[in-house]
């Protein structure tokens, strides 16, 4: 079968929830994906960075294989041989005392918001179910009810009412704002150290020291959702770390797991996390061996190979590279480590056109918010693979309109 075939039968058979660019991977490793033609290309979404180890990692594999063949799945209903492993090293890792395993980012995100309200209940004081969480304009939390009930982009919300009531909504990037936001009755504020889908928006120079301090003064606690920005991908292990920023309760998921597995996981020490009480929060899933031994090979990686130095160094470079291409359509180029965004000009005809280009050139970003190019290749990409593709991209940002 070849690429229309298979976009044949995907139109025909599956909902039709996604615009993918119309390229079908047969095959990917390291930073590079193959279609079923054999064409190659360079993977610069990562999967929107659930792939910062790169395709098909070797020892994230080897892992994977090794476990599958023992046990892969055993419900919390009885203990694993995995799951207490990978509890240590993620707070060897991450600094938490505990943590608490999904499988999605938006259940992630979900167990946060559910553990911000029974702490502003239990610990706080808030009256029974007047908890409130203030979130930022233009967020991405996922997908599920509620997450898109604070959602402020009418396509991912309008047609899904009734929301679900108790989050506040105020400028990102606007401290003040955020702080005249929370009230008694405000259990958490829920930010993205940077905006990926919102189009890579990189807040001001202390924007996250000043809303974890807004946080300490008013008794709210502070939640950080690092699904997208975690894990080495701006440059530090969290995007949090830029401005020494310690958030209360952490979200992370994606490269968790490499790609090879839905893994998330809330993390926080034991005075907020230790509140849940068996069978108040649970999944069939999260925790099971197989996304614990997945994960165990996937965040050694991320610390063994150095992959947020990596990032730090390469993302500069990427970055200065791409600022320096002169082209009619470019209006900023901006972001941190290998999560970068190209912002075209309005009248450049929108960045989906430019992708579509890019993909002809063997190089696959995606869009987002119209008018932005990602730019976000697995973390293990060398200068030499930079020094490839920017002259591909510096094509196609002086096609004409
Ligand atoms: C899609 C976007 C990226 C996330 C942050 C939670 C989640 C995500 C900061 C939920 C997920 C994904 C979801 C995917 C596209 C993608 C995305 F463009 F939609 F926003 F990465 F930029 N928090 N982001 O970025 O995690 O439940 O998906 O595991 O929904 O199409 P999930």
């Amino acid at each position: 079968m070849d690429t229309k075939a298979f976009i044949a039968l995907e139109e025909e058979y599956g909902a039709h929830n996604y615009h993918p660019l119309d390229v079908v991977i047969a095959r990917g490793e390291g930073v590079w994906v193959y279609d079923v033609e054999g064409r190659k290309y360079l993977d610069c979404l990562s999967a929107y960075s659930a792939v910062n180890q790169g395709h098909v990692h070797p020892r994230i594999l080897a892992a994977l294989v090794e476990q599958a063949g023992r046990v892969t799945l055993t419900s919390r209903a009885f203990r694993n041989d995995q799951l207490p492993l990978l509890y240590k090293e993620l707070s060897e890792l991450t600094g938490y005392g505990m943590s608490l395993p999904m499988n999605s980012g938006a259940e992630a995100v979900e167990t946060a918001v559910k553990l911000a309200r029974k702490w502003a209940y239990q610990v706080k004081g808030v009256p029974r179910h007047k908890a409130e969480i203030v979130v930022c304009a233009g967020n991405f939390h996922g997908r599920t009810t509620t997450i898109v009930s604070f959602s402020t982009e009418p396509l991912y919300r309008d047609d899904f009412g009734p929301f679900t009531p108790g989050f506040i909504a105020v400028p990102y990037g606007d401290a003040a704002a955020l702080e005249k936001a929370i009230t008694s009755n405000t259990a958490a504020v829920l930010v993205e150290p940077i905006q990926g889908e919102g189009g890579v928006i990189v807040p001001p120079a202390g924007y996250l020291s000043a809303v974890a301090a807004a946080c300490k003064r008013h008794k709210a606690l502070c939640i950080t959702d690092e699904i997208q920005t975690g894990l080495g991908r701006t440059g530090r292990l969290f995007a949090c770390d830029h401005e020494n920023v310690r958030p209360d309760v952490m979200v992370i998921g994606k490269a968790m797991a490499g790609g090879f597995y839905p893994v998330s996981a809330v993390l926080a020490d034991r005075e907020i996390l230790g509140l849940f009480t068996p069978g108040e929060h649970g999944s069939t899933f999260g925790g099971n061996p197989l996304a614990a031994a997945v994960a165990r090979a996937s965040l050694a990686v991320i610390r063994d190979e150095k992959l947020s130095e990596r990032a730090f160094e390469l993302g500069n470079y990427f970055m200065e590279q791409l600022a320096e291409i002169p082209s009619p359509h470019v209006r900023e180029v901006r972001g941190r480590g290998l999560l970068i965004g190209v912002e075209l000009k309005p009248e450049a005809g929108g960045a989906r056109r430019f992708c579509e280009i890019l993909r002809g050139q063997g190089i696959l970003a995606k869009e987002t918010h119209d008018h932005v190019i990602r730019f976000a290749p697995p973390l293990v990409i060398d200068k030499q693979t930079i020094d490839w593709a920017i002259p591909r991209i510096r094509e196609t940002l002086n096609t004409p309109i």
